[in-house]
């Protein structure tokens, strides 16, 4: 039957899949040899040939890993989850699929071309009044606008298995990728309404001003629950693969159901604690946005007591001892386990650094700090990144009909090792630098005088060796990638979904409750926005309605 769920995936869902997966990761190849460029740099030993700047290489990274590697990872993957778990996506679906994927791809060359000819040189958060060429927003706008359809393509094999099974609740795994779509449809008409009403009019000189605090608090309604978009499918896989791998069952369908709604109604209405130093946003709509920014917190704190509880009963099973016992029965020598394993672990201090940048007084302190930069490699290049890896282990094989063996196996986890110590250095003086006030967005070179009263060279040498040693991690993780992909013996490799003990409690089916949900959201978003943009505009400088600046 078609739509039953599929211990495969369907073939032709796992070309669109794999289709997915080539772009992603020959972005992960372009924007990591840019970092690697950045932390020479950044040593103050290295200068860029060919008139190339420092922020022209920044642009490129930021980009390439940080938008593209990222969406195009989440989309394929995402694809193929819904696939095995509510069947093959109909013709009608798999067609929007293929021509979602075709837009982003082509948004992607037009915004890279622009790029590389250093005509879009404005960092990934592209604030104004840093202006890129036209065809770097519409390449921008082109890829938001595929993702769209290819989330309605996903979505609609969501509503037909609900049709198909009245009364059930769906998969986990499905029901956790429509949020994550669901979520990601609410934060892009953030940064949509930016792009095509303020910067591309300005960009093709149809006006000539631009509202700049209109524009960056469009971009971060969208940039924070970008990370969470980031983070979703790490917790995807944490929650439903992991119990798989370790031949154990879901810790709590319900929890991990909750804990996904939670981040749908709570994402949004936080952007305000990325403009914390911001003038023009009354402190009042601050204070509460970091309130809703504590409440978010909370389904990560759910996520680690439901993975302390999975890994716990798994160990008591295999007879563990005492507090912590069950950690030597954790299967080390499975990269499936190992590399999201390593990526958990890091999100513990990676989370504590984000309630420091969330805690007002204590944002004055990191706030453009290079200590932001730390943040975010532990977040999403440590914790989500490597748990991206440790899941291309087995769906590359899986798509392609090969299989993971044992010395690829080996060389993954020789790669998240490789990738944790350089991280540590990278990251670790990033988060020391920033706390003594070195600069975020800047090359060493670009230093102003008060900051070069501190010997920073320890740090910026700590940072080029962790960078280098992230390089190296980079190529295996490619050579691994290729591998699997073209050259690994044929065979069966699993895909890994976990199933809710069999006598458990099912799901309550208020979970499916789309109006319920979205009708929060909303209700949240609007609460947390509407005062603060009427402030915005009609508080704008004068005359202009916004800064005039070429
Ligand atoms: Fe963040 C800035 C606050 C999470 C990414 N963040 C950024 C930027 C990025 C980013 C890219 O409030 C920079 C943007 C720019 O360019 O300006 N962040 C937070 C908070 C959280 C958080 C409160 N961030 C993330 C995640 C990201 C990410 C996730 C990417 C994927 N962040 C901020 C703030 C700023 C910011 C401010 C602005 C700073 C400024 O001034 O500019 C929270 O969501 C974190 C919650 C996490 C936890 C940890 C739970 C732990 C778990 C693991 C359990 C481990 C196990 C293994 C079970 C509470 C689930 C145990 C085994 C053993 C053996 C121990
Ligand atoms: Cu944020």
């Amino acid at each position: 039957m078609q739509n039953s769920p599929n211990v495969k995936v369907d073939p032709k869902d796992a070309k669109l899949s794999m289709a997915h997966l080539y772009v992603a990761f020959t972005a992960l190849a372009l924007g990591g040899l840019a970092g690697l460029l950045q932390v020479l740099v950044r040593s103050g030993k290295f200068e860029l040939p060919f008139g190339i700047t420092y922020y022209q290489v920044l642009t490129v990274h930021g980009v390439l890993l940080g938008l593209i590697l990222t969406t195009f990872f989440i989309i394929g993957f995402q694809l193929a989850a819904v696939s095995r778990t509510t069947g093959a996506l109909g013709n009608k679906a798999r067609k929007a699929g293929w021509i979602g994927f075709t837009l982003m791809t082509i948004g992607t060359a037009m915004a890279a071309a622009m790029v590389l000819l250093n005509k879009a040189t404005v960092l990934f958060t592209f604030y104004a009044p840093l202006q890129a060429h036209p065809i770097f927003y519409i390449g921008l706008t082109l890829v938001v606008v595929g993702s769209w359809i290819s989330g309605g393509a996903l979505i609609s094999n969501y509503v037909r298995w609900r049709k198909q099974n009245p009364g059930k609740i769906s998969p986990l795994l499905t029901f956790m990728a429509v949020i994550n779509t669901v979520l990601w449809i609410v934060a892009t008409i953030g940064v949509a309404a930016t792009v095509l009403l303020q910067m591309l009019p300005w960009s093709l000189g149809l006006v000539d001003t631009i509202d700049v605090l209109v524009s960056r608090t469009l971009f971060w309604y969208f940039g924070h629950p970008l990370v969470y978009f980031w983070l979703l499918p790490a917790y995807m896989c944490w929650y439903v693969v992991i119990p798989k791998v370790l031949g154990t069952k879901v810790f709590s369908d319900s929890l991990a159901r909750m804990s996904f709604i939670l981040f749908l109604l709570f994402s949004v209405p936080v952007g305000f604690h990325h403009q914390l130093l911001e003038p023009g946003i009354d402190p009042a709509w601050k204070f509460l946005q970091v309130i809703l920014t504590f409440l978010v917190v909370i389904p990560s704190l759910m996520t680690a007591f439901s993975l302390f509880g999975t890994f716990e009963m798994y160990g008591r099973s295999k007879g563990a001892k005492g507090m912590f016992g069950w950690i030597k029965k954790l299967p080390w020598g499975d990269a499936r386990f190992v590399v999201p394993f390593i990526g958990m672990v890091a999100f513990i201090p990676a989370g504590a650094g984000g309630m420091v940048n969330a805690s007002n007084q204590l944002n004055q302190v990191v706030h453009n700090t290079v200590w932001v930069t730390g943040h975010f490699h532990l977040t999403l290049a440590t914790s989500v990144v490597l748990t991206f890896f440790g899941i291309m282990y087995w769906l590359v094989p899986h798509l392609t009909g090969r299989v993971l063996t044992p010395q690829m196996n080996k060389l993954a986890i020789i790669q998240a090792v490789l990738w944790s110590i350089g991280m540590a250095f990278m990251s670790g003086a990033m988060h020391a630098a920033g706390l003594l006030g070195a600069p975020r967005r800047s090359s060493y070179s670009t230093y102003g005088e008060s900051q070069q009263a501190i010997d920073w060279i320890p740090y910026q040498i700590a940072q080029a060796i962790g960078g280098t040693i992230l390089f190296i991690g980079i190529i295996l993780v490619l050579y691994i990638f290729i591998k699997l992909a073209f050259f690994a013996p044929k065979g069966d490799q699993e895909f890994p979904v976990g199933e809710s003990e069999e006598n458990g409690e099912k799901a309550p089916m208020v979970f499916e409750n789309w109006k319920l949900w979205l009708g929060i959201t909303v209700v949240l978003i609007l609460f947390a926005y509407t005062i603060p943009f009427i402030d915005m505009i009609q508080n704008a400088p004068p005359g202009s309605k916004g800064y005039k600046f070429f």
